[in-house]
């Protein structure tokens, strides 16, 4: 990329101003990136795509993913999991090493792919799983017994962060996308484990931190609730238009495909027009049907009813184990599908994306 003055580069955004005043150059250019490709479509994306896939895990020395075997090319967006960072790991909670992640960061960025971070912090109080739901919140904001604990936390998230270089040794712009599905409640920042007011405070402390005192200048800001009713219900943890960048939504099939059908048409409106409103880009930043038993899932379930929305991406959930996938392998169901869906000109995949400039 050429050098431009950040002014040009704010131009380029749409006269959208990011939550961080200081955003780098590569980070605005990234934003300008994600608002251009919903003029093309929208941009497909796997969660851990090259760091595992079905019977196989990344040792350092290859680059693969179950997307590129089954299609013929890479996702266009990489979800990475950041839980376990704050705690000093050196692997993830789902036992991804950081400095490979760091590795397949820059491999995906060079190639022209979006990065996308989730979080899944322990409990700060009871110092089990993100999914134990003692109260925790008020403990860690400002004034809380346990926020100096915390602040080693975010200082742990921001050496992370302000450590995703390139080859020349500029930072690498990502999407963070913090205490998300917040209005399920099965996480400890989630819908009656904290007051509306805590939840936002959180947030707000969080970016305040990492933008204002540990110096993160790489970095986009998502919000995304879990699936939801209401326009209302969407905004009821929404921290405030300074500190978002992106509006997100998790929406899994977990029932019938009718549910689903009608949960992506009713929050995709609501969230097109919030985006519009707030000129925010958005995305269906989580999705999927465990095992994706129904052969043309892909086609005549997925796109058909999150095509016209408007969307920058869809991230579909990680390749586990043989009971917990989201994307077919060679050899699964909906495979032939899938690459049926990957060949739709309107559904962006690496190579597509690298177009996008
Ligand atoms: C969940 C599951 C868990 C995983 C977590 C974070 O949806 O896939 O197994 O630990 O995401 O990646």
């Amino acid at each position: 990329m050429a050098i431009q003055s950040c002014k040009s580069y704010k131009n380029l955004t749409n006269g959208i101003v990011v939550v961080d005043e200081e955003a780098s150059i590569e980070t605005l250019y990234l934003l300008h990136r994600i608002q251009k490709i919903k003029d093309h479509g929208y941009a497909f994306g796997h969660q851990d795509a090259t760091a595992y896939g079905m019977g196989w895990k990344n040792n350092g020395n290859q680059y693969k993913s179950d997307v590129n075997e089954v299609s013929g090319d890479f996702p266009a967006v990489y979800g990475f999991e950041i839980g376990h960072i704050e705690l000093g790991n050196t692997i993830n909670l789902d036992t991804v090493n950081f400095s490979l992640m760091k590795g397949l960061i820059r491999k995906a960025h060079e190639k022209k792919g979006i990065i996308t971070l989730s979080w899944h912090p322990d409990n700060p109080v009871s110092q089990k799983s993100a999914w134990d739901t003692t109260k925790a919140v008020k403990f860690v904001l400002k004034g809380g017994g346990l926020h100096t604990k915390y602040r080693g936390w975010l200082f742990r998230v921001a050496d992370f962060l302000n450590n995703l270089k390139d080859k020349r040794g500029n930072n690498i712009p990502v999407i963070f996308r913090p205490y998300h599905e917040m209005n399920g409640s099965w996480f400890w920042w989630g819908e009656g484990n904290c007051s509306t007011d805590e939840y936002k405070q959180l947030w707000i402390e969080t970016v305040d931190i990492l933008r204002n005192e540990f110096n993160v200048h790489n970095v986009l800001y998502a919000y995304s609730a879990n699936t939801f009713q209401t326009e209302k219900e969407y905004m009821k943890y929404y921290p405030g238009d300074d500190y978002v960048d992106i509006l997100g939504v998790d929406i899994y099939q977990h029932g019938s495909t009718e549910n689903f059908v009608d949960a992506l048409n009713r929050d995709l409106k609501i969230l097109e027009k919030i985006s519009t409103e707030k000129n925010k880009p958005f995305a269906l930043s989580e999705a999927g049907l465990n095992k994706i038993p129904i052969d043309d899932w892909w086609t005549q379930i997925l796109d058909k009813n999150i095509s016209k929305y408007g969307i920058s991406w869809a991230l579909f959930w990680r390749n586990a184990w043989p009971n917990h996938y989201f994307v077919p392998f060679l050899g699964a169901t909906s495979s032939s599908d899938f690459a049926n869906f990957k060949r739709l000109p309107h559904v962006l995949f690496l190579k597509d994306v690298q177009k996008i400039k």
